[in-house]
């Protein structure tokens, strides 16, 4: 059993990683800090909403998990969190190693579709509440019935094979175990291992992903496990100081009365729109976009570059709190805000 932390003034530096342990995503933000051995702490939150002192407090209202907050530093996206770790703890270098790095970064759209098809690949799971299913239909606007996910099957086995055949394909030609031939695992090989978890974790499609069908892929996938990620108890995740929510929140609040932010990225004199620190903004992940709502949150401009986007934002009860974003996959409108801001 981990050891808590209840004292909010021993948390302002420490990555404070809030997730779930079934979450793909949380797992593959937990696969990137094993890997480089970066000491952390866990806020267990609900695998669905509501989320008390997180999304209302902390994120603005971005829901997804997983969230990485360090102070009143709060890291949407597991690449705006690998990016700014990446930043922060820069040996060993796992995704600035220079010659893989923007195919590294890239790799993440590539890991997201495939996910996508994992997704659409399972089945109600017996145990998991409707409550969770209703969360999600409503979180990305389709059907979860029974009925409805098994007539996703027939086109993602179809997809999953194609998406396994690349990755296969990548692996058998590796000079090493690793997706790029380096010779430690990459933060290309964390991306491209999140879909493949996910199938595994499931046993999904499990006559066509198997290790007859992707024997390199098994290979890699035990290699990554034997470096002391867990493959076999699904659900777990290695052991961290566990943190409540409260205690994360309080936390937040010290830094941010403190005045203890990350370095401002600076105004982006290439902004591709010409925005500027101070301007009034929303942000609206591009899948949430597309399903025409608008943004999940509202606050000013604090920063920004090419990769990352900061905006400043003061929470319901008057804290503020400086949310990063990736700029890929994420718009960036204008938003009326408190004048107060
Ligand atoms: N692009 C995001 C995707 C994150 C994502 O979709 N996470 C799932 C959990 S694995 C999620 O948040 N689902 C809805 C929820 O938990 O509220 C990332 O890389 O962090």
């Amino acid at each position: 059993m981990a050891d808590s932390i209840t004292d909010p003034s021993l948390l302002i530096a420490t990555p404070i990683l809030h997730g779930y342990d079934g979450s793909p995503y949380a797992q593959k933000a937990v696969l990137y800090l094993q890997l480089k051995g970066i000491k952390w702490a866990y806020h267990k939150t609900s695998p669905m909403m509501p989320r008390p002192h997180l999304t209302p407090d902390l994120s603005g209202g971005y829901r997804r998990i997983p969230i990485l907050q360090i102070g009143a530093d709060i890291y949407c996206d597991s690449n705006c969190i690998i990016r700014e770790l990446e930043k922060r703890f820069p040996t060993p270098a796992l995704g600035t190693s220079g010659e893989h790095e923007g195919l590294s970064y890239a790799l993440h759209l590539w890991s997201d579709k495939f996910f996508a098809v994992v997704v659409n690949l399972s089945s109600r799971r017996p145990g998991v509440p409707d409550a969770f299913y209703k969360d999600r239909e409503e979180l990305n606007g389709v059907s979860m019935t029974a009925e409805a996910l098994a007539a996703n099957h027939p086109r993602a086995r179809d997809q999953f094979r194609a998406h396994l055949n690349f990755l296969e394909t990548q692996l058998a030609h590796s000079k090493t175990v690793w997706v790029l031939g380096t010779e430690k695992p990459h933060l290309a090989d964390v991306q491209c291992w999140t879909p493949v978890r996910f199938a595994a974790m499931y046993g999904m499609a499990a006559d066509i992903f198997n290790e007859t069908n992707y024997p390199a892929i098994f290979r890699w996938y035990t290699q990554l496990a034997s470096l002391g990620f867990p493959s076999s108890s699904p659900l777990q995740v290695p052991p961290a100081p566990l943190v409540s929510g409260e205690v994360a929140y309080a936390a937040a609040e010290l830094a941010s009365r403190g005045g203890s932010f990350a370095p401002s990225l600076g105004a982006d004199l290439k902004d591709a729109n010409g925005r500027k620190v101070g301007d009034a903004v929303g942000v609206i992940p591009d899948d949430q976009a597309v399903l025409g709502r608008g943004p999940v949150l509202k606050g000013t401009l604090d920063g920004s570059s090419a990769d990352t986007i900061s905006i400043r934002w003061k929470n319901p009860h008057g804290i503020y709190v400086v949310i990063h974003f990736p700029r890929s996959g994420y718009y960036i409108v204008d938003a009326e805000v408190e004048a107060s801001i």
